[in-house]
């Protein structure tokens, strides 16, 4: 393997691959609804609480910030509630999704298609759970999504959730690759830290709910991925690689 050549790219998916976060902020407020809880995630309330990647870490923030009194709740119970409310709403995201709520954001699919068929290895790195990639990509892609991607790490392989740089840390591993030789894709500020504090120059897309995070360190910061093609990704990797060896000499 040469060390400058690009072997590999790694996705994240919520606000990557597809602008998937209405669809959990709604979930999130039927599951609330459901269990006949008083809370109500408004845009501008959700949009700060994406600070907290993944969604029963998010939960558990809300509830201590909304509610600090809960001290009435021992640990375990609230745990189960959180456990509880999480999986309702996992239930109705991906009902949302298999009905058709998401789509995959402009580009994403033909630059997956391409990439595969120019010999990249695809990987996804995810803090989200399982049950949302198979049901967004499924839906997106067909039943054969699986064949495009070599890893797959998410919530249920890796616990520490971004901004901790584990998710990308095991992609890494599993694909037996350097950083240097791999491109990772990402929507936040939480992802661009998680993926560059695991070593991977990163491009990124922002969304409606991260548009004004801070994306210093990005390798590129593009309104999607619409008309980037393979050679696009191979020269900028070259021209990243280029500066990290400049920076050495
Ligand atoms: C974004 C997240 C996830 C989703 C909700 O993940 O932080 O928590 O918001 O999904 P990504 P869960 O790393 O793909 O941007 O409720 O399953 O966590
Ligand atoms: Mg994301």
């Amino acid at each position: 393997m040469t060390a400058t050549a690009l072997h590999a790219l790694i996705f994240d998916v919520d606000g990557t691959l597809a602008d998937t976060e209405s669809a959990h902020r709604a979930a999130f407020n039927q599951s609330f609804a459901e269990l006949g809880m008083d809370w109500h995630w408004d845009e501008a309330l959700y949009t700060e609480l994406l600070g907290i990647s993944g969604g029963k870490e998010r939960i558990q923030h809300y509830w201590r910030r909304a509610h600090p009194d809960i001290k009435a709740l021992n640990g375990q119970a609230m745990q189960d509630t959180i456990d509880r409310i999480h999986a309702l709403k996992t239930a109705a995201y991906e009902k949302a999704v298999q009905m058709g709520a998401v789509a995959l954001r402009p580009g994403v699919l033909k630059l997956i298609e391409s990439a595969f068929t120019d010999g990249l290895r695809l990987a996804i790195a995810t803090t989200t759970s399982p049950v949302n990639i198979t049901a967004l990509l499924r839906t997106a892609i067909g039943p054969d999504w699986r064949q495009y991607f070599t890893v797959i790490e998410d919530a249920s392989t890796a616990p520490r959730k971004k901004p901790h740089p584990q998710v990308y840390l095991q992609t890494l591993q599993r694909l037996q690759l350097p950083a240097c030789a791999c491109l990772a894709f990402e929507d936040s500020e939480n992802g661009l830290q998680s993926a560059t504090a695991a070593g991977l120059a990163t491009l990124v897309t922002p969304n409606s709910f991260t548009a004004h995070h801070d994306f210093r360190g990005a390798l590129r910061v593009l309104p999607s991925l619409r008309d980037v093609s393979v050679a696009h990704l191979r020269a900028w990797h070259a021209e990243a690689f280029a500066g990290m060896a400049l920076a050495r000499a």
